[in-house]
């Protein structure tokens, strides 16, 4: 410890004694003297940095950012301190270049964020079907100013090196030696403000960072030249990945579908609910963070969602579905119910693989004859759904522009929930009038993740409220605080606020005529990830200590790893007005299966890609598989990581091999789902078959 400290502190003050003896020396006020072009090189690169920063993102934590402007800073200086490598001519040359690709960047983002409130990206190059949309937009709304202003950067620095060889600078003799010192001090300079920006990053900077998908965040607080480069890192991932092996990859694939087609007896086949909705409208609800634990649940005889327990008791309600996502949370949700694929197993499929060819139900319905649209109160770009959106077939994708949003009407990420049911109802409304048969998206918001806008939501209490009869025979209530304040507790409170807001979607369909030949499927995105401790408490709270009972206590529930995880799961809900049909259905069920079980009600023929099943033909034989290698059967959850289970019925004996084939199963599924998507092997089969006049199934 002590040598650690000693260490530390030589450094401290061999920093310190140079420090003094530069300034001593004057060689701060040397070296700007004597390289004019490299301090007018950092200063506009770096005025033009902020500048975009200022006049795309305007709020107060931006203008206050200076991680972004330390993060700008230390790039600029970096790739800068390799110019003294040069003479002064090259030296030149070389500034100029990269200030050259810096103006560009700022300008190139400037002129994408007028047209889509984000910021550009290379993946966005190989977007044939989409550039057409962005140079009518360029051509339509010619440049602004605020885009060319950057290019004061390069003339500035023309301006200055002319200055300063006018000034003989060229001339005066410069050692190697110097050259090579400058070079070194100025690298570590821009290596130690990188080291006090890396410092300063919290772990949500990292995570969205290596996400990259909220670009507005990554620029405001790593800057738009780190933004760029982490961008075009992220964007030669994906064709990395399909480089190599194609053709392994296409024959394992269409070997898992034939097999699949002989060997799979529930992939296909009709059954009581065969076409029960044909026809029918069609409004899916999103459910965020949405979790089954909700449902039934109450504090004080007040329940925790009442609509949507009614909701699942008036209609088909699936008590042990699985969301199935992985680091794309709510967009890996919209990937897996729509085309029936599992997550990929590097990036998202919705941000790296947004170019491949999927099969979804919105464009199977779209192909139907349906009018198919989406809604969402979030910034379009958000996990990349302005192009997945069209990809997937929805023909309109209503967004954060096509909504009015105030102050009053945000709760956490955005616009309110309720707010947004009643402007997207006017917006079917309109819709309806035009189009008899839609098929629609809509994606709520509010219950959001931290939830702690707990005063937007509306009073509901999670504490523990008990009456108790005092000795003289009168009675009193005492309040134990049981779940208020825990995160679990607000979760509680903002689910309450987001089962409200359906409830008021409801009635409003309702009034506007919408719901009566309409199918509402709802269903949950993936869980709160909240605390295990807070479910413990939930479960077994001791209100003497007000803490968690003894696990001897005979009352203590055991809330375990695996507890939890299977406490993940979210409601799938298939409801009409008329509640014709009602029923539970148990069986554990993927949000892959989503697909299948829906289409075939629908009347229409699901994806051939399908990996999930029509829960009515598989029911009980039905295996859930996670991005993780995990699985869950009606008997089982297997967690792959830890290569152990949990017998889900009491006394059931497991035998090895049934361990051993489930787990082969997830294996090779997920191995097939990724090769799909990575390989685009949809458009690749589809391609095939046409090449062979369509003869291949
Ligand atoms: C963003 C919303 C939330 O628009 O869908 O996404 P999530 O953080 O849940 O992935
Ligand atoms: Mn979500």
């Amino acid at each position: 410890m002590n040598k650690m400290k000693k260490f530390v502190n030589n450094i401290f003050d061999k920093i310190k004694t140079s420090v003094k003896k530069a300034h001593k020396e004057h060689v701060i006020k040397k070296f700007f003297k004597e390289n004019p072009v490299f301090v007018t090189y950092v200063i506009v690169n770096l005025i033009n940095s902020t500048m975009i920063r200022f006049f795309t993102i305007h709020t107060v934590e931006n203008y206050l950012s200076y991680k972004a402007v330390l993060a700008d800073l230390a790039v600029i200086i970096i790739i800068g301190s390799f110019s003294f490598l040069f003479k002064r001519k090259g030296r030149y040359n070389y500034l100029c270049a990269f200030t050259w690709i810096f103006t560009m960047t700022c300008m190139i983002n400037s002129i994408y964020y007028t047209f889509y409130t984000s910021y550009a990206s290379f993946s966005m190059l190989s977007l044939t079907q989409y550039l057409g949309d962005v140079g009518d937009a360029v051509v339509q709304n010619v440049i602004q100013p605020k885009d060319i202003v950057y290019l004061f950067a390069p003339f500035v620095l023309m301006f200055v090196n002319k200055k300063d060889k006018k000034n003989g600078a060229y001339k005066r003799v410069e050692f190697k030696e110097t050259r090579r010192h400058n070079a070194f001090k100025s690298l570590v300079v821009g290596v130690v403000i990188a080291v006090i920006f890396v410092l300063n990053l919290t772990s949500l900077d990292v995570s969205r960072f290596a996400k990259q998908w909220n670009k507005e965040y990554v620029v405001m607080k790593f800057g738009i030249y780190i933004y760029q480069i982490n961008d075009g890192i992220t964007s030669l991932q994906p064709k990395i990945n399909s480089m190599f092996g194609l053709n392994k990859a296409l024959n394992e694939v269409e070997k898992y579908y034939d097999d699949r087609k002989k060997n799979d007896k529930y992939a296909s086949g009709t059954n009581e609910y065969t076409d029960i909705f044909k026809g029918k409208n069609v409004i899916v609800i999103h459910g965020e963070s949405f979790q089954t634990i909700n449902i039934d649940r109450e504090f004080n005889g007040v329940p925790v969602a009442p609509n949507m327990s009614n909701m699942a008791h008036e209609g088909l309600y699936f008590s042990n579905y699985y969301s199935q996502v992985s680091v794309g949370t709510s967009s890996d949700a919209e990937l897996t119910f729509n085309t029936s694929l599992m997550p990929t197993q590097s990036g998202t499929a919705f941000v790296s693989y947004f170019d491949r060819k999927y099969i979804a139900l919105p464009q199977i319905m779209k192909d139907n004859g349906y009018y198919t649209f989406s809604m969402h109160g979030n910034n379009a770009d958000f996990w990349n759904r302005r192009v997945m959106h069209k990809n997937f077939g929805y023909e309109r994708f209503y967004s954060k522009k096509d909504y009015d949003i105030t102050e009053e009407n945000t709760i956490g990420l955005g616009i309110s929930d309720k707010a947004f049911f009643k402007q997207s109802v006017e917006k079917m409304k309109k819709i309806y009038e035009k189009h008899k048969k839609f098929y629609g998206l809509l994606i709520m918001l509010s219950n959001h993740t931290p939830f702690s806008d707990t005063e937007k939501y509306g009073p509901y209490d999670v504490s523990l409220k008990e009456t108790v009869t005092n000795e003289d025979g009168t009675t009193s209530e005492v309040t134990y605080p049981y779940m208020e304040g825990t995160k679990l507790g607000n979760y509680f409170k903002s689910v309450h606020y987001a089962d409200s807001a359906m409830g008021e979607l409801i009635t409003e369909l309702d009034e506007a005529g919408l719901l009566d030949n309409t199918v509402i499927v709802f269903y949950g995105d993936h869980d709160a990830r909240l605390p295990q401790k807070d479910y413990n408490r939930l479960f077994n709270y001791d209100k003497e200590t007000d803490g968690i009972k003894s696990s001897d206590d005979p009352t203590y529930v055991k809330f375990d790893s695996y507890q939890y995880e299977l406490n993940r799961k979210v409601p799938f809900i298939i409801w009409t007005k008329d509640h014709k049909y009602q029923k539970e259905i148990k069986d554990v069920m993927g949000m892959y299966d989503a697909m299948p079980t829906l289409a075939n009600m629908l009347g229409v023929k699901a994806s051939p890609y399908a990996l999930g099943h029509d829960i009515f033909n598989i029911k009980d034989n039905n295996i859930v598989v996670f991005p993780t290698g995990n699985w869950l059967t009606n008997r089982v959850y297997y967690n792959s990581q830890k290569s152990s289970y949990l017998a889900l019925n009491a006394g059931e004996a497991i035998s090895k091999d049934y361990i051993k084939e489930n787990t082969e199963y997830a294996n090779k599924l997920l191995e097939v789902s990724n090769n799909l998507i990575t390989y685009d092997l949809v458009r690749k089969e589809e391609e095939k078959e046409k090449a062979s006049g369509g003869t291949k199934k």
